[in-house]
């Protein structure tokens, strides 16, 4: 269910969409590496953030969610616009203090409407201006998707003029046409600050193999000149979704594994993205043996308000995430009108959790929205709309209804055995926005027998129970042989089926089919313990060498994608089979 909230929240399309309409169960395990001692004093020490889409601030708030006492004037992105231009300062202002950042950089999206309104971007280039003049402290700026586009406010041209102190007039190299450039960080590392943009679209990438052959050469040339090559450009260039690039295709760069195993393979290391806005970090090894890193980092001004901080030695990629905690809000309310005093206690009281609660207005209000068939575009005559609109229909209702008290879901879903464990959640919203934003927090803490898990999937199987039992096998069936062979997984539905069968003896199709939809679409989480934690941890440096490094590679990446996904089933069906059917 989160996950198919999420996709509609993304606004991705139908057949995506029916993807993962039944798939929902997020397994997630988590690695605590922590952030140990500080680095040794030659280490090169920088910060990272994305996504700061400022906004110029209102002169008053407006009110967007009826019957919100605290966010109503949240938005559909989520994201926290109001309050930007004063996050961003708190950002800068640390960024200065710290003995951990000699320079700043920043992978995208720097304004949230720079198209259409260049007055952002005057005023976020004028707050680094004066970031740099007092702390000494170089940035370099990268562009994102709302940063500039032909016929726009800002065009290329513009965006690369308001930013010319912040990586291009100190550009070793640029690539005509491109917002992309290199310049040199320090004596050791080399940044190919690389445009990943396409300015006639809206989000999606604009790679191309000249682009690409301009990284080569940089790479090369980097090597040459005796510096290590570090890549920034906005769109990610692994999956930091389970299957991003088929159900988020807008965020990674097109052809990604190739594009993944050449970085790799032209010594290229570190990647630093953005554009999902999630904090997450994935990590890749060519046939050849080469390790490559993508730290996604999350929107700066949206939950959890996070940054990360890089200390690099030879030996060493030591990396932590940093949160914004507080902002001036005198500045703030003596700047925009309509704060009550308890929205700016709670602000006070933790910027982090004010913003937690933002984002779960948020990203409800936009799936709210989304629940309508209008508005999914399903045409009438598909063959899973009445298996949608079923769906739906009582997918509100359970999100809806209190979980607890007289009437609610709690006492539903007694009436089927499935037992919802007490909790503080007020409903189903309550918890699947308590999950969604785990997700962009990163080093989600899934614990498949936990009691947050538990509720989440006893409202699947109370869905599936209540509501879906009344789809014909046919329509399932129907949608599921769509769907895998779209996926071109077919063989391990029948595979799963048989588990099923084997662990379960006789239950509806709709929970095979739910079982079969899950698999692929949880792999990722599943295998988000790949060594690599999202927010804190220590890699293997540039001056390293891979122990493994041999052809066989190539195989290991592709079995152990099937190897995930069915020791992913396997799991799931255990659990499944203990917590739905008891
Ligand atoms: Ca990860
Ligand atoms: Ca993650
Ligand atoms: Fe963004
Ligand atoms: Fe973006």
């Amino acid at each position: 269910m989160i996950y198919y909230l999420y996709i509609i929240y993304r606004g991705v399309e139908m057949k995506k969409f029916i993807s993962v309409l039944l798939s929902t169960v997020i397994v997630i395990s988590s690695l605590a590496i922590g952030f140990t001692a500080s680095a040794a004093d030659d280490a090169t020490k920088f910060f990272v953030a994305s996504d700061l889409h400022y906004n110029i601030p209102s002169e008053e708030l407006v009110p967007v969610i009826e019957g919100d006492e605290i966010y109503w004037y949240a938005n559909r992105r989520a994201a926290m616009e109001e309050e930007s231009s004063f996050i961003i300062d708190e950002f800068l202002n640390q960024c200065a203090e710290s003995d951990d950042c000699e320079f700043v950089l920043l992978s995208g999206d720097l304004v949230d409407n720079g198209k259409s309104i260049h007055q952002e971007h005057i005023d976020m280039a004028a707050k680094l201006e004066k970031f740099e003049q007092e702390s000494g402290k170089p940035v370099y700026v990268v562009p994102g998707n709302h940063d500039y586009g032909v016929d726009c406010e800002t065009n290329l041209d513009d965006f690369v003029r308001v930013y010319n102190h912040f990586g291009y007039d100190e550009a070793l190299t640029t690539l005509e046409g491109t917002g992309s450039y290199t310049a040199d960080l320090n004596d050791d590392y080399r940044l190919i600050a690389l445009d990943s943009c396409d300015p006639s679209k809206s989000t999606e990438d604009g790679m191309s193999a000249e682009k690409l052959s301009w990284v080569k050469e940089q790479a090369e040339k980097a090597k040459a000149d005796g510096k290590y090559p570090i890549l920034m450009m906005h769109h990610n260039l692994l999956d930091h979704l389970p299957l991003q690039r088929i159900i988020s295709r807008n965020f990674i760069v097109r052809f990604h594994y190739t594009t993944a195993t050449l970085f790799a393979d032209w010594g290229i290391k570190l990647v630093f993205t953005g554009h999902e806005h999630c904090s997450d970090a994935a990590t890749y090894t060519s046939p050849a043996g080469n390790v490559i890193y993508d730290f996604a980092t999350t929107a700066l001004t949206m939950y959890p308000l996070e940054y990360r901080a890089f200390s690099l030695t030879d030996d060493e990629i030591k990396y932590e995430s940093r949160s914004i905690d507080s902002i001036d809000t005198d500045a703030l309310t003596a700047t925009i009108r309509g704060y009550s005093q308890e929205q700016i206690d709670l602000m006070n009281a933790g910027l982090n959790d004010y913003a937690k609660g933002f984002l779960k207005a948020g990203v409800q209000y936009r799936l709210g929205k989304g629940f309508r068939m209008e508005e999914m575009g399903i045409a009438e005559d598909a063959i899973y709309y009445d298996l949608v609109a079923t769906a739906v229909g009582g997918l509100v209702k359970i999100l809806e209804d209190p979980l607890y008290g007289e009437g609610g879901i709690q006492e539903l879903a007694a009436e089927y055995n499935i037992d919802i464990p007490d909790s503080e959640y007020k409903n189903g919203w309550d918890i699947v926005t308590e999950l969604v934003s785990w997700h962009y927090a990163g080093s989600e803490p899934y614990d498949l027998f936990s009691r947050d898990i538990a509720i989440f999937l006893r409202l699947v199987a109370l869905l599936l129970k209540d509501d879906l039992a009344t789809v014909s096998d046919e329509v399932f069936f129907k949608a599921a042989n769509d769907l895998f062979s779209f996926f071109g997984t077919d063989s391990i539905v029948r595979d799963i089926t048989k588990l099923g069968a084997s662990v379960f003896g006789g239950v509806t199709t709709a929970e095979y089919f739910l079982l079969a939809l899950v698999s692929p679409l949880i792999s990722a989480f599943i295998a988000d313990d790949d060594g690599v934690d999202d927010n804190n941890g220590a890699l293997p440096g540039y001056g390293t060498v891979n122990v493994q490094s041999r052809i066989s590679n190539i195989f290991e990446n592709i079995t152990d994608t099937f190897k995930d996904v069915f020791e992913a089933v396997i799991d799931i069906v255990k659990v499944l089979s203990k917590i739905i059917i008891g």
